[in-house]
């Protein structure tokens, strides 16, 4: 079984975020990468790109785990996995996966905090409710959009990042392709400006705590071919574990 060592816990502890360097073998992520840019492109062509910022400039390619059998490994991890166990406890569930590209010229996205934690009353819980794995298909750089994050962000339970604001503490994680990057939701995040004239791709393996609704309604979206190959683990991620009971 694969854990964190006290020292991994301790930076998800103290700050909020925890870089797992160089983790995704490189023929992997370029295959991780090929096929994300080919689902973008195709959702695009077919008018149904789920694009956002100015100019269409990032784009979402919702519901991963329907779009390739590459996929449903990528989300079972054991390192990341080990790191969303440890935030969000054993049986935490899958609410979205998605990928994240940031055309040339697409702006800093602003800081923010994960659904649906700005939605809640204040003081937000002071422990972790949802995390974020930011995969790097690329080189993350402070060029092409690295995220930013404000250590230690996730113990302020009352506040919110203003938008527009530049934080003295807020810093771009950059790393190399293949690295993926785990973010307590509740620390203020976000995309960078892409300053360069590369696409930077990413994907989203976002989790949260079993009592949540995910932000994804996975057993509606995915086919039962997908259900029914399902490891343990992937079954338990999808929600089948979770699920509300149906007395009568
Ligand atoms: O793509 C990134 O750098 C981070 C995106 C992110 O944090 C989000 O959309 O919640």
């Amino acid at each position: 079984m694969t854990v964190l060592t006290e020292s991994e816990k301790d930076q998800l502890d103290q700050h909020g975020f925890l870089l797992l360097e160089s983790l995704i073998p490189p023929d992997t992520t370029a295959q991780l990468r090929e096929r994300a840019l080919a689902l973008a492109e195709a959702e695009q062509k077919a008018g149904k790109g789920h694009t956002y910022l100015a100019n269409d400039s990032a784009q979402r390619v919702w519901n991963l785990i329907d779009k390739g059998e590459m996929f449903e490994e990528t989300i079972q991890e054991p390192k990341m996995l080990a790191a969303m166990e440890y935030l969000l406890g054993a049986d935490c569930t899958l609410s979205s996966f998605t990928v994240n590209v940031l055309y040339p010229s697409a702006p800093d996205a602003g800081l923010h905090i994960d659904y649906p934690l700005s939605g809640l009353p204040t003081p937000r819980p002071n422990f972790p409710m949802v995390a974020n794995s930011v995969w790097f298909l690329d080189d993350w750089t402070v060029e092409n959009g690295a995220t930013s994050c404000v250590p230690g962000s996730h113990r302020r339970l009352e506040a919110l990042p203003e938008p527009g604001v530049e934080y003295a503490d807020e810093l771009q994680i950059c790393g190399p392709r293949g690295s993926v990057l785990i973010v307590n939701g509740a620390i203020w995040h976000g995309s960078s400006e892409n300053r360069t004239n590369e696409t930077r791709v990413g994907l989203l393996g976002f989790f949260c705590r079993s009592i949540l609704k995910p932000q994804q309604a996975h057993l509606e979206l995915v086919s039962d071919a997908v259900v029914s190959r399902a490891t343990p683990t992937l079954k338990r991620l999808l929600g089948l574990e979770s699920l509300p009971n149906m007395n009568t």
